[in-house]
């Protein structure tokens, strides 16, 4: 049988409830356990201040890099999948609190722009907490439609970002 061909995807974590660091860990886990996706590097874990409302807990992020078979919205649906096992629950307000965010960040050099998927995403081009952890696993990385990640990073103050380990 023909090998299937593979992406190489970047995917965000964010956590700022119920002990967001293990909400890490064992998104990271699940992410490792699903079929098709193969670790290829895991940043240093991040503490940031909330971006958006101000009235809830301070975030910890992460950014996991995987080669993958799985195309773009099966990949978005096995991590949503994820969330809500994290037991993620999607309020209507915007940008509140939550147990496990994961995000697609790139895939491949890709630009997607479907209803429930934007590629690259939207936050990569100003937020410092998926900057930094980005360009710590992948320092050379150009984004699709904006340039050298390096470039972007350096337009972009830490904002209270701290590394953790
Ligand atoms: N703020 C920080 N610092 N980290 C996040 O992951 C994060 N995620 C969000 C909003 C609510 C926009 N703020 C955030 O979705």
């Amino acid at each position: 049988m023909n090998r299937p061909e593979t992406a190489i995807a970047y995917i965000g974590l964010g956590s700022n409830l119920a002990d967001p660091a293990s909400q890490i860990k064992t998104g990271r886990t699940a992410i490792r356990a699903l079929k098709g996706i193969r670790e290829l590097a895991f940043s240093s874990l991040y503490y940031s201040f909330p971006m958006g409302p101000q009235d809830q807990p301070d975030y910890y992020n992460a950014v996991i890099a995987v080669e993958t078979t799985l195309l773009p919205m099966v990949l978005l649906r096995a991590l949503q999948t994820i969330e809500n096992a994290q037991g993620r629950i999607r309020k209507t307000e915007r940008w509140g609190a939550r147990t496990l965010d994961l995000d697609i960040l790139l895939y491949n050099d890709q630009i997607i722009d479907l209803p429930d998927l934007t590629v690259p995403h939207s936050g990569i081009t100003d937020r410092a907490f998926v900057l930094y952890p980005l360009h710590e696993i992948a320092p050379d990385l150009q984004v699709p439609g904006h340039g050298a990640l390096a470039d972007l990073l350096s337009q972009c103050p830490l904002a209270g970002l701290k590394k953790l380990d």
